[in-house]
């Protein structure tokens, strides 16, 4: 049947296709975090990822170049590409394929089982559950000569797809408005910098793909493209670093239908940042791709400096954390069937790949270092200088071993601990400077809260090898204090004898570097502990509000004008309406507000539109 003859469909035709339909939705709707993970914060952003990733798929099939997201002024989001369109032609079941691929649990691909070689996101899965989360949700396909479109509420059509004017273009678009019944924290609205983030990789995974954000609540645009795909992303790591060597090292191939590219540099940092991604995703817990990449790193890397002899002087190889140390690296794989493993799904288990990635790169990498003897030795002489520090730090450990501070036996004295031994119930503040430490300690409950001052600006961990660190003042304190251990063999987070850790540094620059410090210190030496959820930023109040004898803290301007609205609206009546009740006057006020902001966005694009026109 062609496309411009959809029959009439009863909008509440009784079949077993509808009711498998519905049970579908129910059970999204009914369990959303099996589904997007959770309804919060994340669960909420990972909406726009789902929808993105299709277009994404459409792109890596070869058909789309252009991605457009927009936040929409009523928190509804809008992603348009120019892919081939959903298809939208009549189904054996007398529904359309758009309406199957939308309201479907799994439909995606399945409907055109060949059509994509490898896919990101849950396989085609995202459409529907989205639907299914969103209020309000409205497809329109640009394809055959015309736009189709068909909206849904909650996930169910609220009628057939529509065929409306002619158009010459190709694409999909897709607006959808998370539904306020399963994203419950109203607080939650999207956040662009967020998505951004998450847009900027996808771009850079995606070599040429041209992805722009919009933001109609505040006129921001960002544009996304790098046609240097993953060894941009490598530059944009390093770039706040130093790299010891110019050009991004970059690998690609194809290899019994696993694609794999590589890109890496090397800093004069003494930290390893690898990320890894299978089809787009990021393998956070690692897998056979990087499993192989290290593998073939350590393998011709020693052979190369071997064969040149620069390891006379260090009469051992290197070790593979000599050679990774300032390396910033890239992996992007795409394979059809990937295994996802691992508590958070995160890391690729396909066994194949290890070999085929360390094939490729023990191949092409030894080329590099053969066509490029230069920097290949600044690389090597910094492996070796690794090699050279760790046998050091070995031996001063091995001199020092016995119990010293860093054991947790002794506490530091200018730490003033807790009374309660259970770390469950224990606090630690990290406070800045002596002064604020001691007003700490007197506004404290020594029961369950502990202080502890650091001085200053505690050392960058990022900059300084693993001797040093251990040899610095502050770190030594803290790493007392928490009582773990320190270093790959060492620590043991279960002895932690805190289950919340509080930064609390100064509302000032200084005092967001040394937060960063101590982030970079956790992250970098104690990545569990964060993982455990257990690190708490302190966020001092902007406002203080005193009526009478009540005082009260408030966080930002949101909490000043709830504030302001609570405590100011009993004494107001909208004029003209004597009985009007303060729940009333209170979303009259708000919507005001919002008007008003509105306003002020749109007549910004207003005096933009009216400059391009005269
Ligand atoms: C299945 C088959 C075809 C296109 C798509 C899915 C498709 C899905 C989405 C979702 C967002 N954007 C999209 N673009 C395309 C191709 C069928 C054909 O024309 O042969």
């Amino acid at each position: 049947m062609s496309e411009e003859n959809l029959p009439i469909v009863e909008p509440n035709a009784y079949s077993a296709d509808s009711i498998q339909v519905l049970e579908g939705l129910e059970a999204v709707r009914k369990r959303p975090g099996m589904y997007i993970g959770d309804t919060g914060f994340r669960g909420y952003h990972h909406l726009v990822y789902e929808v993105v990733d299709n277009s994404v798929d459409e792109a890596l099939a070869g058909h789309c170049k252009k991605i457009t997201i927009t936040i929409n002024t009523d928190e509804s989001i809008t992603v348009e590409d120019d892919g081939r369109g959903i298809p939208v032609s009549m189904h054996k079941n007398g529904k359309s394929a758009l309406e199957i691929v939308m309201t479907v649990l799994h439909a995606g691909g399945k409907f055109d089982g060949g059509s994509y070689k490898v896919s990101g996101g849950l396989h085609g899965v995202g459409a529907s559950v989205v639907n299914a989360l969103s209020s309000r949700c409205q497809v329109e396909v640009f394809r055959d000569g015309y736009v189709w479109s068909q909206t849904y509420e909650k996930g169910i059509p609220a009628g057939n797809v529509e065929r409306g004017a002619s158009t010459d273009k190709n694409g999909t678009k897709t607006t959808f408005k998370p539904d306020r019944e399963i994203f419950k924290d109203e607080s939650i609205a999207f956040d662009f910098n967020y998505l951004a983030n998450r847009i900027r990789e996808l771009a850079f995974l995606n070599a040429g793909l041209h992805i722009t954000m919009l933001d109609e609540r505040n006129g921001k645009k960002q544009d996304f493209q790098y046609g240097n795909g993953i060894a941009e992303f490598v530059a944009y790591m390093n770039q706040s670093k130093k790299a010891i060597h110019n050009e991004v090292i970059f690998f690609k191939g194809e290899r019994e239908s696993v694609e794999i590219e590589i890109a890496m540099q090397w800093n004069d940092s003494y930290s390893e940042s690898i990320f890894t991604y299978c089809n787009n995703i990021n393998t956070i817990e690692g897998g056979t791709h990087l499993m192989g990449f290290r593998s073939a790193l350590t393998r011709t890397t020693n052979s190369y400096a071997t064969q040149k002899n620069f390891l006379k002087d260090l009469k051992e190889n290197l070790e593979g954390e000599d050679i990774r140390e300032g390396l910033a690296a890239v992996i992007s794989i795409k394979v059809r069937e990937p295994q996802f493993e691992g508590q958070t799904k995160t890391k690729l288990g396909n066994t194949e790949v290890k070999g085929i990635v360390e094939s490729l790169i023990n191949e092409k990498l030894a080329d590099w270092f053969d066509r490029n003897p230069n920097p290949s030795k600044t690389i090597i002489m910094k492996c070796v200088d690794s090699a050279r520090a760790r046998e050091a730090a070995r031996k001063a450990r091995e001199l020092t071993r016995r119990k010293t501070a860093l054991d947790g036996g002794s506490l530091p004295g200018k730490m003033a601990d807790c009374q309660e031994r259970d770390p469950a119930l224990c606090e630690l503040y990290l406070v800045e400077g002596d002064s604020a430490g001691g007003s700490a300690k007197m506004a404290r409950d020594r029961k369950t809260q502990a202080v502890l001052p650091l001085k200053g600006k505690i050392l960058n961990v990022e900059k300084a090898r693993f001797d040093k660190m251990l040899s610095n003042e502050e770190i030594k304190m803290m790493i007392s204090a928490l009582g773990t251990g320190i270093g790959k063999d060492n620590i043991n987070v279960d002895k932690i004898r805190y289950h919340k850790i509080i930064i609390m540094t100064d509302a000032d620059v200084d005092g967001s570097h040394i937060r960063t410090l101590l982030l970079t210190f956790f992250y970098r030496q104690m990545p569990e502990v964060i993982q455990r959820g257990y690190i708490y930023i302190a966020q001092p109040p902007l406002y203080r509000a005193k009526k009478g004898q009540s005082e009260v803290y408030l966080k930002d301007e949101i909490a000043l004008t709830e504030y302001l609205l609570n405590t100011g609206l009993n004494a107001f009546k909208l004029s003209g309406k004597q009985n009007s009740t303060e729940a009333e006057v209170r979303k009259m006020v708000l919507q005001i507000q919002k008007f008003y902001q509105l306003l002020r966005v749109s007549s910004k694009n207003m005096i933009q539109m009216f400059c391009i026109t005269y």
